[in-house]
């Protein structure tokens, strides 16, 4: 049956092939609509799980909802039949722009898993009308600009919830979105509660920036993801979008567990809330502020319930990135909350007398977000094995020493929907055709390892490998103008531009290299070095990173000794999409931050996933993929993280003792060569150099040698196809264990016991 005819016709009155992409765009929109209204929520249970987290990364969503409705091969066969490609009708959709980097693509693939077992839990967030930004080169330099992604056609439909929020000051009424969630091959659907403010205005942005007035509340509230908080009034502005999260959050979900038989004296056995890091951490005191004066609930009973309802992921130990809020900034932003701080706060100090590293309230007035989150919560959870472990013995000692039953770990885990199904269909379906598809439901990928010695095998997975090569370099030339060789080594480093996840060590391995092709060293295989991040705005070292490895890579482009045997890219405006066309091309993933830094990394098992090798110091969840692929399938190098712990707490490091090696000194001075000098701006590569070579904070220096030495074996390795394909197939096949639906598994038997209809899950 033509289905999709049916919705053309209808909009367009009009053939299929006679439609634009943008009007099939809005034709499948209205077709999935109809889908995902026929699926029923979980109104029948009672309990419900509400992930609050300041960020959802969920890329498009065209393909992939039409994946887990199982219409994906119907629909686009019947655009085949009149020569339309889902690819093309796909780029008609932009991506939302509601996340940063890992931690919201986390939960996009968690609010994925949730609805693919059958549990009955939403996520609840904030419509950013902007995003974070829009990433632009220009003159080899990050520029921010407003990512304007909603259309008239998008999948957010308004709601008509309405919650008043009373800051301070004034009060606000709240817009409610939805997105629909669909779990995969499931006949329940969940939802994205996206709050939101009618009184929002794009015209008080400077044109062409992503600047406006902090002070505008009204207008400004959702404009935009993490604004600029070097100021007090971005600071403030934080505060009030959080508040403004949780407050709304807290009303829904009291109010839904009402319409599901609560008292709100037993809201406990209704709801669980799931605070993702601490930007949602004001829920605790709003929720009982709510039970107070809207239930009448005593305080004591108020923060028992809580008790029992609320637990915290840690996903950094990053100090930057533990938020502390000043007292006096609450007390304007939210007074009432800002009370019942105060409150817990003194409730600490009566059970710790004297212990003050526990305190919510430090001496200097400001509430340590996380302290909160992990007395009133009952869970505290980390992101990878070493991470919680770090949490345990070092960052938060002082709380594991009182409550080590809170303690526990969810290692991170990905969506095989999105990150094989949807971004890598030929692997997929050769999958199917090799080991049956029930690895599409279970993620048990281990049947695949019989077939390590099977020459056709490994033919195949690199024919497929190099189809994805061939499209990513057609999506590059497209989307930025750049072209590459399908037949390089495709090496990638894609993730936020941070110093501790050192770009600028890559970035010297690639001068280390040019210097050895232009010395006559020519690699037997060219090589592609592909970086992809963006820098926070205010990150000045982060944007001078971007602006030497654009510079860098413009010399070795005009170097005709180099550029048939080396290309560096910096992927533009680097995002989910992106990812989508990057991670299954690659042969090499670049996991090298600095030991005990990465609380987890999901890209590893993204690229493992695909087919990928990874090179990686023993970080976050290296250490599992590690330890499941045997360290002869991974490139393992540099210090340990205990080592990186010792050397931090005895201040130990000295920048100089690396850079005057004989090996690294030239590499790092060549920022400064008459060369990148010419080409790029000379304040931000002497900022650059200096930093490097004086400070190093995050010791990019300390494992530089190790890197490149690894790095060569690696290309070497690469000449013996067969043995690396073999490795390649021992990586997809233990790969299975970092499907999200085992981490959401394990937080649903751990922490929020809710009912889950759907166990296909092998452990
Ligand atoms: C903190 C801040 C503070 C300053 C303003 C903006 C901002 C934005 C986000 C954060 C929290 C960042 C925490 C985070 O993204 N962690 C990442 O979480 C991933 C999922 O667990 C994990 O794989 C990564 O290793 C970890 O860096």
């Amino acid at each position: 049956m033509a289905k999709l005819e049916s919705y053309v016709t209808k909009a367009f009155n009009k053939p299929i092939r006679e439609c634009s992409d943008a009007e099939l765009y809005k034709a499948i929109l209205d077709l999935v609509a109809d889908r995902s209204d026929g699926l029923n929520t979980h109104h029948n249970q009672k309990k419900k799980l509400y992930y609050f987290s300041a960020e959802f990364l969920i890329g498009k969503l065209l393909s992939n909802n039409l994946l887990n409705l199982g219409i994906y091969d119907e629909v686009n066969n019947e655009l085949i039949a009149n020569g339309k490609s889902l690819m093309a009708i796909e780029e008609a959709e932009n991506e939302p722009s509601l996340g940063n980097g890992g931690l919201g693509r986390l939960a996009a693939c968690f609010v994925d898993s949730i609805t693919t077992l059958g549990i009955n839990g939403d996520g609840v967030g904030l419509n950013y009308h902007f995003g974070l930004f829009r990433q632009v080169f220009k003159d080899n330099n990050q520029k921010a600009v407003p990512d304007a992604w909603i259309t008239e056609n998008s999948w957010l439909k308004k709601n008509k919830k309405s919650y008043e929020v009373k800051f301070g000051r004034f009060s606000l009424n709240s817009t409610l979105y939805d997105i629909n969630v669909l779990g995969y091959k499931h006949n329940k659907r969940n939802r994205l509660r996206l709050f939101d403010l009618d009184s929002v205005s794009s015209d008080i942005i400077e044109e062409g920036t992503i600047h406006f007035d902090k002070g505008n509340i009204e207008e400004n509230l959702t404009l935009f993801l993490y604004p600029d908080d070097s100021d007090h009034s971005g600071e403030l502005l934080r505060i009030y979008q959080q508040y403004f999260m949780v407050s709304n959050g807290a009303q829904l979900v009291i109010e839904e567990a009402i319409e599901r038989g609560s008292n709100v004296h037993d809201l406990d056995e209704y709801a669980v809330i799931q605070i993702n890091d601490t930007h949602p951490a004001l829920v605790i005191p709003e929720l009982i502020r709510l039970m107070i004066t809207d239930h009448g609930i005593k305080f004591d009973e108020a923060v028992g319930i809580v008790r029992r309802m609320v637990a915290y992921t840690n996903h950094t130990i990053l100090a930057e990135a533990l938020e502390k809020w000043p007292m006096s900034d609450l007390d304007l932003v939210c007074p009432d909350a800002a009370h019942i701080i105060r409150r817990l706060d003194e409730l600490v100090q009566n059970d710790f007398p004297n212990n003050n590293a526990v305190k919510i309230i430090d001496e200097h007035g400001r509430a340590h977000m996380a302290n909160m989150s992990i007395h009133y919560g009952y869970s505290i959870n980390g992101v990878a094995r070493l991470h919680s472990d770090i949490l345990k013995n070092t960052e938060l000692k002082h709380f594991y020493d009182i409550y080590p039953e809170k303690f526990n770990n969810k290692t991170n885990g990905i969506t095989f929907r999105r990150w094989i199904m949807d971004c890598n269909p030929e692997l997929a379906t050769y999958l199917d055709q090799l080991i049956g598809s029930e690895w599409r439901t279970n993620s048990d990928l281990t049947p695949l390892l019989d077939y390590q010695d099977d020459i056709s095998v490994n033919t195949k997975l690199r024919a497929i490998k190099f189809t994805n090569k061939q499209r990513l370099k057609a999506w590059l030339d497209v989307h930025q103008g750049v072209e590459i060789d399908e037949h390089s080594i495709i090496d990638i480093q894609i993730k936020r531009i941070h110093e501790y996840k050192r770009q600028q060590m890559l970035a010297l391995y690639v001068i280390h290299k040019y210097f050895s092709i232009k010395s006559g060293n020519i690699p037997k295989t060219p090589i592609t070095i592909i970086f992809g991040g963006k820098a926070a705005s205010a990150y000045t070292i982060a944007r001078d990173i971007i602006h030497m490895i654009l510079t860098l890579s413009q010399i070795i482009d005009n170097d005709p000794d180099v550029n048939k045997h080396l290309k560096v890219v910096f992927v533009e405006n680097y995002n989910v999409t992106a990812a989508q066309y990057l991670i299954p091309a690659a042969d090499i993933s670049e996991q090298i931050s600095l030991a005990s830094k990465e609380a987890s990394g999901t890209g590893n098992m993204k690229f493992m996933l695909n087919g990928a090798l990874t090179l990686c110091t023993l970080d976050g969840a290296n250490v599992e993929i590690a330890e499941r692929v045997g360290r002869e399938n991974i490139y393992i190098f540099g210090k340990q993280s205990s080592e990186i712990v010792d050397i931090y707490a005895n201040n130990s490091y000295n920048a100089h003792d690396y850079y005057y090696r004989e090996r690294i000194k030239p590499l790092v001075d060549f920022i400064l060569s008459p060369g990148m000098l010419y080409l790029g701006d000379e304040e931000r590569l002497r900022r650059l150099h200096s930093d490097i070579s004086n400070k190093d904070y995050f010791m990019a220096l300390i494992d530089l040698e190790e890197f490149i030495d690894t790095k060569e074996k690696m290309y070497a390795d690469y000449e013996d196809h067969d043995r690396w394909t073999r490795r390649v197939i021992k990586n997809i096949g233990e790969a299975g264990y970092f499907s999200s639906d085992r981490t959401i598994n394990e937080y649903n038997e751990d922490i929020w016991h809710l009912e889950q209809e759907n166990k296909a899950i092998k452990k």
